[in-house]
């Protein structure tokens, strides 16, 4: 694409936490193709899959374009009247604490800035939180109990300056590409070693130079015994601690008491000594480490713990703040951070305050409120279980969607439905919190919204629209500052752009401060429109001469020694359950972002992971009987659900994997949420959602069958049905489940409507029946069923929607249930960025590509982002063991 002409916007990735730079021609048309930024610091013009394919999702398609109440349109004036009125006289009735916000690090700061402070500031509630209590709280409170404030000591250089990574609970590979891209090219360069603990075998783990497939909830332990021996081996940094370190004896004996012996700890963890011995002596050898952690760390009942135990080693070892050193929290969202700063947490307040007198009194002047909360809110789970239980009336939920991605989700859609009042703001219709809420509002969405975000690293910068909005969709932060001066608040909600919140928000930063918080950014407190247009990214805290890489390296803990404080921690120990014995882990494929209301727009990403995969070990399977690519049903204390099978070695011997991805809207309902329970971590209130206890079954489905149309169709009613879009229309992926699953036919599915043609062929014996329904020679439809038998490849068929009419030969291949083999350019898409089948691929390999390099020549695959190389190297490996069969 030449995009060297057009005058380009400049704007950032609306997925994950990395905030790659992303540049689209000014006033683009919908669906236009994207590119990196070249100028941009984080990713210099690369983008992972997600980010090169989200022109495949700023269509019109699904996308909420009016306020909605029950279902039926009605105008902004009455629907934000509606909103303030409700809120107001529920207030007014049961108090400020019947009413609540559950909010998003997919807002913009500006709109998570004018959230918070209508609640905490105005309606004088702490109720209001983020789905970054799912995501990022346990990290949070770590920081604030090791250093005093929320704050990530390090920045993504250090990736590339270290010469040790581990990248704990952490797919990287997937979750944050490009980062993972940097870590590798910097490791061509330098020889970085590169250590992954994960129960589970990644696609992470395939460049690493030691996988610890530890038990699930062991690293506790096993960065206590770190801990421990790197303080016995004189590896521990006396003057940094002296000068600038609280708690140590403290810290060390507890760790020792959890560690008696390296045999014990490594039996504890699951991993041989070996490992374990190794682990321990490359941390203790090299000076420039960095660890890394995400979900595997903070989604389990101990996860603020366990980041105070990887901090405790770096604090230990006085490698923080210098590159190429640090305990690095790997954020999720795009604005995880963002929402931080402005306390998006029920318990934080603006600007990194907490709720102390002090804080509350700073912001009452800073506000002119005397309506301030004076106490922390509910946190997700209790917020939910104060709605299920009427405590909280009326409801405001931004940019999440909750009925499919908080624990025990089901109840939270009984809580939803059960509410007196609940509105939902988001750019997608159809979701499953929407259906559950009484209004819907639509906000803008990426393309069309403009302001900032905050990255991993610190690092703030500008979302800018390149297009109109869709319909009458409006800016969050409209919207709320909407309401809020139709419930009396209309001076402190005056604001007439998102560049006016953001002057706000750096004023208040610097307000009283006096180097107490390092989250300062008051240096743009005066910003003019023209300069927060043109605003380049940046890093936090804003210093004389910019902004601020590295924190911590001289000190300079903002606690009230100024010492940075170890933390002791021990692992609790969990009971095991005989009707729960497997250990239920969730997270996130490399194609799908969370509950796939965009992502799932885009035919291309669809087509990478298109079933809700449950991975179960090779020796469990057998042991309870399932097979690959069969159907399993898992179950917990919380709910059942049904998932395609994938048996494989990658996964730990007792662990079972899903992926978050699927909601009742595309699945019958094989969500993540739906099974996970509601344990938590005690301090944080972080769903332990990667260690659910659970156990799997066999299901022996009826008759199997796929459904292919070009328009989408109601939901199915069976047992098992999972649905994505294909280029042309949408697959529906079918199973009979129980009895009153009677099989399908084109005519049930779908009635027709006009001179459709049916053809069809069915084989009593076999079970089978093959049927397609025509208009004008052209496919519209085609069921293809089975009782026994296998199901013909998809994408042949999917590329006849792609033909005005079938040809004899085509027709006949349609009814014999063969279909073409996945031949040629055929199969599933590995690479997603250059859209490379697995066919490709293979016949890539045959001609003689022997490696990902040769390969990517050939074909173009795994040559932009680089996420689909070890998927690639998977392929030539089967290559080459079908070969040698
Ligand atoms: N493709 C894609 N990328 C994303 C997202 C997405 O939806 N799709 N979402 C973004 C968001 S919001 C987030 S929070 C991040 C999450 O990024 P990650 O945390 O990297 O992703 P997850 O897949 O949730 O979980 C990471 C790993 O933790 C492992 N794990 C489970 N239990 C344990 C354990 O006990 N110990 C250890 N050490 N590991 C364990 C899992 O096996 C899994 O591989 O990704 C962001 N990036
Ligand atoms: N089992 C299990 N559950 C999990 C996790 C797990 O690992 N396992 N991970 C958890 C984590 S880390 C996270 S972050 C959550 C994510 O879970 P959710 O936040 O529920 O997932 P999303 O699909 O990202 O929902 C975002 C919604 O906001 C809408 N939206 C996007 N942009 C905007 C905007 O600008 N304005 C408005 N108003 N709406 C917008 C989208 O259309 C979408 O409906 O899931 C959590 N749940
Ligand atoms: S790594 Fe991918 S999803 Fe994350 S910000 Fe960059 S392009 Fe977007
Ligand atoms: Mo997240």
């Amino acid at each position: 694409m030449n995009m060297t002409q057009a005058p380009l916007t400049k704007t950032t990735c609306p997925y994950c936490g990395v905030g790659c730079g992303v540049a689209v021609p000014s006033g683009a048309e919908r669906n236009t193709p994207v590119a990196g930024d070249a100028s941009h610091p984080v990713n210099k013009g690369r983008l992972c899959s997600k980010g090169s394919l989200l022109g495949e999702t700023t269509g019109l398609e699904n996308r909420l374009l009016h306020p909605m109440r029950n279902g039926a349109r009605i105008g902004w004036d009455e629907a934000l009247d509606e909103v303030a009125t409700k809120f107001s006289s529920i207030i007014a009735e049961h108090g400020p604490d019947a009413v609540a916000f559950y909010v998003s690090g997919q807002l913009l700061t500006e709109d998570y800035y004018v959230a918070n402070k209508l609640m905490k500031g105005f309606i004088g509630s702490g109720n209001i939180d983020t789905n970054s209590r799912l995501c990022m709280s346990s990290a949070v409170a770590a920081h604030k109990r090791a250093f005093g404030e929320d704050v990530v000591p390090g920045c993504y250089e250090d990736f590339e300056e270290a010469d040790l990574v581990i990248l704990v609970g952490s797919n990287t590979a997937w979750c944050h590409p490009i980062l993972y891209q940097r870590l590798l090219a910097a490791r061509e360069r330098r020889g970085t070693r590169i250590i992954v603990i994960d129960p589970r075998r990644t696609a992470t783990c395939d460049e690493a130079d030691l996988h610890l497939a530890i038990a699930p909830g062991a690293d506790l332990a096993l960065f206590n015994a770190l801990f421990c021996e790197l303080a016995a081996c004189g590896a521990s940094d006396p003057a940094f601690i002296t000068a600038h370190t609280e708690g140590l004896d403290e810290a060390l004996d507890a760790a020792l008491l959890a560690h008696p012996s390296l045999a014990a700890t490594a039996e504890a963890c699951g991993l041989d000594p070996d490992t374990l011995e190794t682990f321990i002596r490359w941390f203790a050898e090299t000076e420039r480490v960095v660890t890394a952690f995400s979900q595997g760390i903070n989604q389990s009942q101990s996860g603020v713990d366990q980041a105070n135990a990887i901090i405790n080693c770096h604090l230990l070892t006085g490698r923080i703040g210098r590159p190429g050193m640090g305990p690095f929290s790997l954020t999720g969202q795009p604005n995880a951070m963002g929402g931080r700063e402005v306390g998006g947490l029920a318990n934080q307040l603006a600007a990194h305050l907490d709720f102390s007198e002090s804080a509350c009194g700073l912001l009452a002047r800073f506000w002119e409120s005397d309506r301030i909360a004076s106490s922390p809110g509910l946190k997700a789970v209790d917020l939910f279980d104060a709605v299920a239980d009427g405590r909280i009336k009326a409801l405001w939920i931004m940019a999440t969607n909750p009925v499919v991605s908080l624990p025990d989700a089901d109840a939270v859609r009984k809580a939803l439905l059960d509410c007196e009042f609940v509105v939902l703001s988001d750019c997608i219709a159809g979701t499953d919190t929407a259906a559950c809420a009484d209004l819907l509002l639509p906000a803008v969405a990426w393309g069309e919204k403009d302001g900032t975000v905050t990255n991993s690293e610190r690092r703030i910068s500008r979302q800018r629209a390149f297009m109109l909005p869709a319909g009458e969709a409006r800016p969050d932060w409209w919207i709320i500052s909407e309401v809020a001066r139709r419930m009396g608040f209309a001076d402190a909600f005056a604001y007439g752009s998102s560049a006016d919140i953001f002057r706000e928000h750096a004023r208040l930063s610097g307000f009283e401060n006096e180097g107490s918080r390092i989250f300062d950014i008051s240096a743009l407190s005066e910003i003019t429109d023209a300069d927060y247009d043109a605003l380049s990214s940046l890093q936090w805290p804003l210093r004389e001469g910019g902004g601020t890489a590295r924190l911590f390296a001289d000190g300079g803990f903002p606690t009230p020694s100024g010492r940075a404080r170890f933390t002791a921690v021990s692992p609790v120990p969990r009971a095991a359950s005989a009707r729960f014995p497997f250990t239920l882990n969730s997270g996130r494929l490399r194609d799908q972002w969370h509950t796939m209301t965009r992502t799932g727009l885009s035919p291309t990403l669809g087509s990478n992971a298109q079933e809700p995969e449950a991975e179960i070990n090779d020796l469990d399977a057998r042991d309870v009987g399932i097979e690959d690519g069969g159907l399993v049903r898992i179950v917990t204390e919380y709910g059942a659900a049904i998932f395609r099978a994938r048996v494989t070695a990658a996964q730990r011997r007792g662990s079972l994997f899903v992926p978050i991805h699927w909601s009742s809207e595309n699945s019958a309902g094989s969500g993540a949420g739906r099974l996970a329970h509601r344990a938590r971590d005690p301090l944080s209130g972080q769903p332990a959602f990667k260690h659910t206890p659970a156990r799997a079954e066999a299901v022996a489905p009826l008759w199997r069958a796929f459904f292919l149309t070009r328009t989408e169709i109601a939901k199915p009613q069976y047992g098992y049905f999972a649905r994505r879009r294909v280029e042309g229309g949408f697959l529906y992926e079918l199973a009979g489940i129980g009895p009153g699953d009677g099989p399908p036919d084109v005519e049930n599915l779908a009635p027709a409507h006009g001179a459709v043609e049916y053809v069809e062929m069915r084989d009593k014996h076999a079970g089978a029946l093959r049927q397609a329904a025509l208009l004008g020679g052209r496919l519209e439809k085609c069921l293809i069923l089975t009782r026994q038998g296998a199901l013909p490849p998809r994408d042949w068929l999917i590329g006849l929607l792609a033909s005005e009419s079938l040809s004899e030969e085509d027709r006949r291949t349609l009814l014999s249930g063969r279909g073409a083999g996945a031949s040629g350019g055929e199969g599933r898409i590995v690479c997603a960025c250059m859209g490379v089948r697995a066919g490709a691929i293979h016949a890539a390999i045959a001609s003689g590509a022997a490696d990902v390099a040769a390969i990517g020549e050939c074909t173009g695959a795994g040559t932009n982002c680089g996420s689909c190389r070890p998927e690639i190297r998977l392929l030539i490996a089967q290559h080459r063991k079908d070969e040698a069969a």
